[in-house]
């Protein structure tokens, strides 16, 4: 069976549950716990030497980044594909996927945060500060991008999800838990009301994972509170 290595509230391994649960993959999650830094304990490094999370092992292959081991999957079978659509469509989740994967993410990161902090003498407030300026200029473009795309339905590419939906929906839960305010992204909010509404994403959300603290605040889980607020 497949093995995820993940941590419950990290946007990465969300998306690498969302894509396993979409392809109706039987894998078995194997917590690491990066509050406690086990992401660079010497057997994790092993692994993925880069020192996050999600890694993926299938038999004696293992595999990190999110977006490879997204790839990987989606070639290990056909249905449904995870860039759908003709050539320019394929191309456009890709870049929406990329746009949060590769410049919004690496900023927000937790490993970034700890440097601007530890090394830069960054306080609480600063760290939210930049949080919140990479967040939400990358978001204003990505929303930019979408409404430009025009196709926007359920998820970004109309009724058909995508690999922009699996870097989407993380990307916001992980705003709305810095209470960073996403009225200014009317679409990507359509498509997380619809996609936080699908088991294969309520099975991935931070919530409903094994090791979630039962405390834990509820933004994609079962009831999700922002919906009803919103309503
Ligand atoms: N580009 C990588 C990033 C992996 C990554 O750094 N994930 C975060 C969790 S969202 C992590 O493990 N951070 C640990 C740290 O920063 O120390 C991917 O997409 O998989």
């Amino acid at each position: 069976m497949l093995k995820l290595y993940s941590y419950f509230r990290s946007s990465t391994s969300y998306r690498a549950r969302i894509a396993l649960n979409l392809k109706g993959m039987e894998y078995e999650t194997v917590p690491v716990n990066l509050l406690k830094d086990e992401q660079r304990s010497e057997d994790y490094l092993k692994i993925n030497p880069m020192g996050g999370v999600p890694a993926l092992i299938d038999g004696d292959f293992v595999l990190s980044q999110s977006l490879a081991i997204i790839n990987y999957i989606d070639n290990m079978k056909s249905e449904p594909s995870l860039a759908p659509g003709d050539y320019k469509d394929q191309a456009f989740v890709r870049q929406i996927a990329l746009s949060i994967a590769e410049d919004i993410h690496p900023l927000i990161n937790l490993k970034t945060q700890k440097y601007l902090s530890d090394h830069l003498g960054a306080d609480e407030a600063a760290k939210k500060e930049w949080y919140i300026h990479w967040t939400t200029t990358g978001m204003a473009a990505v929303e930019k991008m979408i409404a430009g795309y025009g196709k926007a339905g359920n998820f970004v590419l109309g009724n058909k999800v995508s690999v922009a939906d699996i870097c989407l929906i993380p990307n916001m839960y992980s705003m709305r838990r810095f209470g960073v305010p996403l009225d200014a992204y009317p679409l990507c909010c359509a498509i997380e009301r619809h996609c936080i509404t699908l088991p294969e994403f309520i099975k991935a959300a931070p919530e409903t994972q094994a090791e979630a603290p039962e405390d834990l605040e509820q933004i994609h889980g079962p009831n999700a509170p922002f919906l009803k607020q919103a309503a």
